[in-house]
């Protein structure tokens, strides 16, 4: 195959811009690059300010922060802040579109919980493409509380991202997305390549303090979901999801995280030993969710930590973290259900790309249009939303608001899935409380959407106002 030998390539590290260090303003610039998956083996990529991926912007809660988003590419595109509680204006959705050379230049007020959130492109029917060719860079928002609780918080050192993701990778190095050569298990099951990276590299390796450390993991594949776990089965910690931390620690061996989805882990490497994180067969795909190179369903390491014989900076596993904002079921004005149908069931032969998929892929029995408002909301309200995935699970993401799982196939949500989220994988149903505390006009409505993202380009997403 030609790919690097395992764990010898270092764990890339993202620039961290720290916005509040630079005035609070923020550049990014939309363009392409070469990446070497493979080394010696560049290929066309795009990045935020980078070849590919981009930076981790860190913003602090109470500022304002002014963006710039240059697009230098030679296609239309947006950049949504995912997890970023802004008005809908600001949001970056399929209507927010930055046209070549121009420049977009949002005023974000920061104010939610620390939390892992990311940014990505979100024009209509080129979201997948742009986002598998590189578009994802990372955001944490800091509200001090890592500091009161003695958290690891050394970028690069004990506090790392990990941007996970798979790729179909040439002998030559390449990677290719072609809007109008996909087939149809490509729309049905979304893209997925039988190559993990992470922050861009394959099996890659990291050296880390004999401490405990945190991992800040990002699912920014198209389709998969990954089963992580260690090659040695050890314990780690859980403490946040996406909208921010759990009440406490929740220790668990094995973590599956679908796209879009974060989750903040703590791992003690006091021991000393070299570990591997390994990822297991995507559940939802049976037997298509085969990773191994011989076409088992057995795990396959990711990448590597080497603790350093160093001194461990942070040793204590904190014992209670935030609890998270209370939410009152009983303050609910309507309860909606979403039927998110992509069609595998009812899928014809005939029926091929995205421009002309059966009319049965949408939700609620309509595929998505720019120009329909499907749900209007009341600003400061909560609504149930319950979401019904036929087809397969879909990771339901809803822009603008955070929620809290009420019910997940029938049963309260596992202790990590209790905290505030944004996405959430839902295999059978899921019942969502949902609290609605930006607005967004019909101009600049917020989207809610299966975040397979050829499943939402098929039409897998609605509109939302919120006033
Ligand atoms: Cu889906």
């Amino acid at each position: 195959m030609g790919e690097p030998a395992p764990f010898s390539t270092p764990l890339p590290m993202p620039q961290l811009i720290d916005a509040a260090s630079q005035g609070n303003a923020v550049k990014l610039k939309v363009m392409s690059g070469m990446h070497a998956f493979i080394e010696g083996k560049p290929t066309r990529t795009y990045g935020y300010s980078a070849p590919v991926l981009g930076p981790v912007v860190r913003l602090r809660r109470g500022d304002e922060v002014k963006m710039t988003v240059e697009n230098a590419l030679d296609v239309v595109t947006t950049v949504h802040w995912h997890g970023l509680l802004v008005p809908g204006t600001n949001d970056g959705g399929p209507q927010q579109l930055i046209h070549p050379g121009d420049s977009w230049r949002p005023v974000l007020s920061i104010d939610q919980a620390a939390a892992t959130l990311w940014f990505h492109p979100h024009p209509h029917r080129d979201t997948a493409r742009q986002v598998y060719m590189g578009l994802t860079g990372m955001i944490i928002v800091d509200d001090g509380s890592d500091a009161e609780l003695g958290l690891p918080r050394t970028f690069g050192v004990d506090d790392l991202p990990l941007i996970l993701q798979d790729r179909s990778i040439d002998s030559d190095g390449s990677i290719e997305y072609d809007n109008n050569d996909l087939n149809q298990l490509d729309v049905i099951y979304g893209v997925r390549g039988e190559t993990t990276i992470v922050n861009g590299a394959i099996a890659p390796s990291a050296k880390v303090p004999p401490g405990l450390v945190r991992l800040r993991l990002l699912n920014a594949a198209n389709a998969q979901n990954f089963e992580l776990r260690f090659s040695d089965k050890r314990q780690f910690y859980v403490i946040a999801s996406d909208g921010g931390f759990l009440s406490a620690p929740v220790a668990v061996t094995q973590l599956t995280i679908s796209p879009a989805e974060r989750f903040e882990v703590l791992v003690d490497f006091a021991d000393g030993k070299a570990v591997a994180l390994e990822n297991g067969p995507d559940e939802e795909m049976g037997v298509f969710g085969r990773v191994a190179a011989d076409g088992s369903a057995d795990y396959v390491p990711v990448m590597r930590f080497e603790p350093t014989a160093t001194t461990p900076m942070v040793r204590k596993l904190p014992t209670r973290l935030v609890e998270p904002a209370a939410v009152a079921p009983a303050s609910t004005v309507q309860r909606r259900q979403f039927i998110l149908n992509s069609g595998l069931c009812a899928s014809r032969p005939e029926a091929g790309v995205h421009a002309n998929m059966p009319a049965l892929i949408g939700i609620n029995g309509k595929p998505y249009d720019i120009g329909r408002i499907d749900v209007e909301t009341k600003l400061g309200t909560t609504e149930v939303w319950e979401v019904v995935s036929i087809g397969m699970a879909h990771p339901f993401h809803v822009h603008g608001a955070l929620f809290r799982i009420l019910s997940i196939e029938g049963a309260p949500p596992a202790a990590h899935l209790t905290g505030w989220k944004d996405t959430v994988l839902v295999e059978d149903k899921a019942e969502l409380l949902v609290a609605f505390g930006r607005p967004a006009t019909r101009e600049h409505p917020f989207m809610y959407h299966c975040h397979i993202l050829e499943h939402e380009e098929a039409g897998l997403m609605g509109q939302y106002v919120c006033a």
